[in-house]
């Protein structure tokens, strides 16, 4: 098959990251698989060498961003398509019993290294007058719940950054996506924010959550549109989610 183009994927090594690199190289683009763990970046390259390319990165090394970006090899250096996926969340304690550096973690991460690596690729794509930027947000950016504190702070402010990137894009052919999932199973997500295997587990007792599948699925349907079509957001929950949760205090 030709090569479509080239993705670029953070977060590649496990979940979502992991299924949209493998569902990118099926729909025939050649994917810049990026993530801390390079071993999993490997194996997952053993599967495909010529269409994926492992590159270690730590997003939060925001000073490190733009020379690894330049010393992409030649045939992976004009980004199509930017899916910035790599994210976490630390902790479901509420305020006051946060630790301060799980908040920092998280805005090193999900806000500060994806503003970083979105602004180093944007330029290469407004030259080539194409690209497609997505970001993984979540419902937890669109409503509060307790112990989401600054997790859900961190995708409402993805959200608002896509809809401003698109707003200072306008007359440009980039598309912005933001896709916004709520629960999700089958990825480390709960195990990194709760450290522990058997709550990780529990949160998805007696429910049938959303699949990374499911997520790539999605991503591949928002980037297949016709070139004029711009998919803003996707607020997307598995059936037995449900968004209302208003809370009253009684005495
Ligand atoms: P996983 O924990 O399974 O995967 C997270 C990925 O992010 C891993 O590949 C990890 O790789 C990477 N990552 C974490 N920190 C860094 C870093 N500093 N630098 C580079 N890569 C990093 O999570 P999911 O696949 O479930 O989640 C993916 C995204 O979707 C996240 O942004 C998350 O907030 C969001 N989301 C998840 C939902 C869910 O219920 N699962 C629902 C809604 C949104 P490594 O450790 O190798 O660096
Ligand atoms: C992940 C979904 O509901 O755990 O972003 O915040 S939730």
């Amino acid at each position: 098959m030709n090569c479509k183009g080239i993705a670029f994927v953070t977060g590649a090594s496990a979940g979502f990251g992991q299924a949209i690199t493998h569902r990118m190289v099926h729909d025939g683009y050649h994917v810049i698989a990026a993530a801390r763990r390079k071993e999993k970046l490997d194996q997952l390259a053993q599967q495909y060498p010529k269409q994926i390319y492992p590159l270690e990165l730590d997003i939060r090394n925001v000073s490190h961003i733009k020379s690894i970006i330049d010393q992409l090899p030649a045939s992976f250096q004009s980004i199509d398509i930017l899916i910035n996926n790599a994210g976490l969340a630390l902790g479901i304690e509420p305020v006051p019993q946060i630790s301060l550096d799980h908040w920092d973690q998280m805005i090193q991460t999900n806000v500060t290294g994806l503003i970083h690596l979105t602004q180093h690729i944007i330029g290469g794509m407004l030259e080539r007058k194409r690209g497609h930027i997505i970001s993984l947000g979540s419902i937890a950016g669109t409503y509060p719940y307790s112990g989401g504190n600054v997790y859900g702070a961190t995708k409402a402010f993805v959200a608002q950054f896509m809809l401003n990137l698109k707003t200072d894009l306008l007359g440009t052919p980039i598309r912005i996506t933001n896709i916004e999932p709520g629960l999700c199973g089958g990825t480390e997500f709960s195990n990194v924010r709760l450290n522990d295997h058997q709550k990780a587990k529990n949160v998805y007792a007696g429910t049938t959550p959303l699949t990374a599948q499911d997520i790539a699925e999605t991503v591949s349907w928002v980037v297949g549109l016709p070139p004029h079509v711009n998919i803003n957001r996707i607020e997307m929950m598995p059936v037995c989610q449900a968004p209302g949760g208003l809370s009253v205090s009684r005495k």
